[in-house]
């Protein structure tokens, strides 16, 4: 491990502090720490990863996360509209293998065996995801889809019969067809309409829904739709379709926030926030210049979406400001960060009840000047003048962006407690991939990942005093894996796609969660 790495669980006096000043604390013994070995032995740095006992809150949320498209299936089904990725979907070459999503786990179809999953799990919360265009078909509130409505009805009764509380996100990377041909998320007015449906689910699901998520990884959805076309709508606005798309989607989340506030707050008394994806950015060396590419990249990846809702509704000014020089520098009048007005960033500043994290992976960050004259298009990762990678070491999923290193978890917990206050987190998704094959049940490197990953939260929690709510694991079962197809299995259950069935079974590593989830840590 070439990177140096500043170890607080090693800092007793810290820990102890902490111990005395946190008052949410459940049991940890000093006696524990380092007593047990940790989970990737070829790579530990014995103080930093030794592994803790100890218990989280007792009324900690456990869960497992979906999306609508990954699983539903049904793509036609009962008046459902066509979906951005059902018409992607069809075009030759965007998805590995020629996948869909028509009948993916076909869970539209199965309620009550998803609900057994989480069940047999004995998780107490899911977060699922709404399809736009099931539910309003061509996007609009104008359309309503009861056929789709009812699916969600049923679904949300079955989880309360099941005493599992939902978490829903309205919007996961799927947009209704319709409206993608409007320009999707470079449409000004795609703000207003996502704040039309949003109110419309508020309204018909409120009654059964306390944690609500407005979008799911703006950014993610921005690079690889708009800027890497990837994802639908398929753009490649280089270098500034991501900063277009995003701000846009801040706004809808925005609007969609004050409408619950005005119109569902008080009575129906649920919590609204949005999901960010971030991996932890680590200086590769202890040099002052990697340490400021560091920063750099966190701010770029997390700052330019939380600091407008955590702080003080607007962009970091240190990201305005590079975006501006750069844009200049390569000739052009206005920056292509669009800027926020007044009204806006006042719409944005406090619009979460909680910070949702999507955390994944780690980067090893390294300083690197670009000369935007010396490129030819412009690229938004140019624009923070660094350069990422890897360590050997980390052990590597099947997604090529994803290397284990659980240690930069709890590294960016604490960047997200000491960025915006000590928050509310939610850890919204969580999880590791391997490659389709034969079916293979003995799932050891999710385990790892899993108790490892698990592990530094509760670190987080009890030595840091970081302030996390719940964790939901990726993904309750494997499911369509956006343009990799079905070949990146995320599951804690091991779905069969080529059984018109879709029979799901348990992985070890469910067995493995299961248990977490009923001692609620790892008590000694
Ligand atoms: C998330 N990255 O996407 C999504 O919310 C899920 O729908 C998806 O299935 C899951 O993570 C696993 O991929 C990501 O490149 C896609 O860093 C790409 C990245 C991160 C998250």
């Amino acid at each position: 491990m070439s990177a140096p790495l500043s170890c607080a669980i090693g800092n007793l006096q810290g820990l102890w502090k902490s111990l005395e000043t946190y008052d949410g604390l459940n049991t940890i013994m000093a006696k524990d720490i380092g007593k047990e070995k940790f989970v990737y032995e070829q790579f530990q740095d014995p103080e930093r990863d030794a592994f803790i006992s100890g218990t989280f809150p007792s009324d900690f949320a456990w869960g497992c996360a979906t999306a609508a498209y990954q699983i539903e299936g049904g793509h036609d089904a009962d008046g459902k509209g066509e979906g951005s990725w059902d018409a992607f979907c069809r075009i030759p070459d965007k998805i590995l293998n020629g996948h869909t999503g028509d009948v993916a786990c076909d869970s539209y179809h199965k309620i009550d065996d998803d609900v057994k999953l989480l069940k047999d799990l004995g998780v107490s919360h899911y977060r699922l995801s709404l399809s736009w265009p099931r539910i309003l078909p061509s996007g609009f509130v104008t359309d309503v889809n009861q056929a789709g409505v009812s699916y969600y009805h049923k679904l949300l009764d079955a989880l309360a019969a099941a005493n599992i509380q939902p978490m829903v996100t309205i919007h996961h990377f799927d947009l209704p067809k319709a409206l993608d041909d409007l320009g999707g998320w470079h449409n000004e007015l795609m703000a207003v309409y996502f704040n039309q449906y949003a109110d419309f689910c508020f309204k018909e699901f409120g009654s059964k829904v306390k944690l609500w998520i407005t979008i799911n990884e703006p950014k993610v959805f921005a690079v690889y739709g708009y800027d890497f076309g990837k994802f639908p709508p398929g753009w490649t606005h280089v270098g500034s379709g991501t900063y277009r798309a995003v701000s846009i989607m801040l706004k809808g989340h925005a609007m969609a926030y004050r409408t619950y506030d005005m119109k569902y707050r008080s009575t129906q008394e649920g919590q609204v926030s949005i999901a960010f994806n971030s991996f932890w950015s680590q200086p590769k060396t202890d040099s002052d210049a990697d340490e400021a590419a560091a920063e750099r990249f966190r701010q770029f990846e997390l700052g330019g979406l939380a600091h407008p809702i955590f702080v003080d509704g607007d962009t970091p000014k240190s990201v305005r400001e590079t975006i501006a020089k750069k844009s200049s520098q390569a000739g052009l009048l206005c920056s292509r960060l669009p800027p926020f007005t007044e009204e806006e960033r006042e719409l944005l500043k406090n619009s979460a009840d909680f910070f949702a994290l999507n955390y994944y992976s780690t980067r090893l960050v390294s300083n690197r000047e670009v000369d935007p004259q010396s490129l030819l298009l412009p690229d938004i990762y140019a624009d923070f003048d660094a350069e990422e990678s890897f360590d050997p070491s980390f052990p590597r999923a099947c997604s090529e962006w994803l290397y284990s290193a659980p240690w930069g978890f709890r590294k960016l917990l604490n960047w997200i407690k000491k960025n915006y206050g000590n928050v509310k987190i939610y850890i919204t998704e969580n999880g590791f991939s391997d490659e389709d094959g034969p079916m293979n049940l003995e799932d050891e490197d999710r385990i790892k990942y899993y108790k490892a990953h698990i592990n530094e939260m509760l670190k987080a929690r009890l030595l840091d005093g970081v302030d996390v709510r719940g964790y939901f694991a990726w993904s309750l079962m494997d499911n369509f894996e956006w343009a990799e197809g079905y070949r990146e299995r995320f599951g804690l259950h091991h779905v069969d796609f080529n059984d018109p069935q879709r029979p799901r079974r348990a992985k070890a590593s469910a067995k493995v969660y299961a248990k977490i989830v009923k001692d609620n840590g790892f008590p000694e």
